[in-house]
């Protein structure tokens, strides 16, 4: 079953494409480098920093957890919307239920294979269309596309997502990702184009 969230504008705003981006009937790749590799014997997904109980998954132990599919939009800072994309995964809230996040955590930073980071607030993760998600359109997620596991954040702007995504921390203080030292938004809302710090 497909849950439908592309409704979640109404919260930020009234057009479900935010204001100065365009449709893409394509989903572009944008990467900052080249594809990491990885293999399915040695990826694992790490949780760490103020919590309870640290997690360490391997592939499969991911791939049991209970999932999700959920029909999407995606919003590229550089301009691009695509619409109607079909994620599967397992929202954030159930592995920061798992990890059994500290009261004083206020921020997230997440690590990827390919060295990128991208940070968010707790509050901006903690919401089930924030997915760790490994299949698109009902297949395995391509490589390029972040394969074997990548965030999406359909009510941010898609440099939230970590492709590659191998690693989440959780923080008592805001550290910033690769984009964020770099001068682009922290809280990153499409309908306010919140594009730059
Ligand atoms: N690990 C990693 N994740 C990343 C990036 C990256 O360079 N490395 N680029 C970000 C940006 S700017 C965007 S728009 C989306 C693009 O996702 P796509 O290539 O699947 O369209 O991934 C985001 N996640
Ligand atoms: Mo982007």
């Amino acid at each position: 079953m497909v849950e439908d969230v592309t409704d979640l504008y109404r919260e930020f705003g009234d057009e479900r494409v935010p204001p100065g981006q365009h449709e893409s009937s394509k989903f572009p790749v944008l990467s900052k480098g080249a594809t990491p590799s990885w293999t399915r014997e040695t990826w694992s997904f790490d949780v760490w920093g103020a919590v309870e109980n640290e997690l360490t998954l391997s592939y499969d132990a991911f791939r049991d957890l209970p999932a999700t599919t959920q029909r999407q939009d995606f919003h590229c800072v550089t301009g691009w919307t695509a619409l109607d994309c079909e994620f599967t995964g397992v929202p954030f809230p159930a592995i920061a239920e798992r990890a059994s996040v500290h009261d004083d955590a206020v921020h997230v930073l997440f690590h990827a294979l390919d060295g990128y980071t991208t940070d968010l607030p707790l509050e901006d993760c903690n919401r089930p269309e924030v997915l760790f998600a490994y299949g698109r359109d009902g297949e395995d997620l391509a490589a390029e596309h972040g394969g074997p596991l990548r965030v999406v954040t359909p009510h941010k702007y898609a440099y939230k997502g970590a492709k590659w995504v191998d690693g989440v921390e959780f923080l008592t203080e805001p550290e910033h990702g690769y984009w964020e030292e770099r001068g682009y938004s922290v809280t990153a809302d499409p309908w306010n184009q919140e594009r730059y710090g």
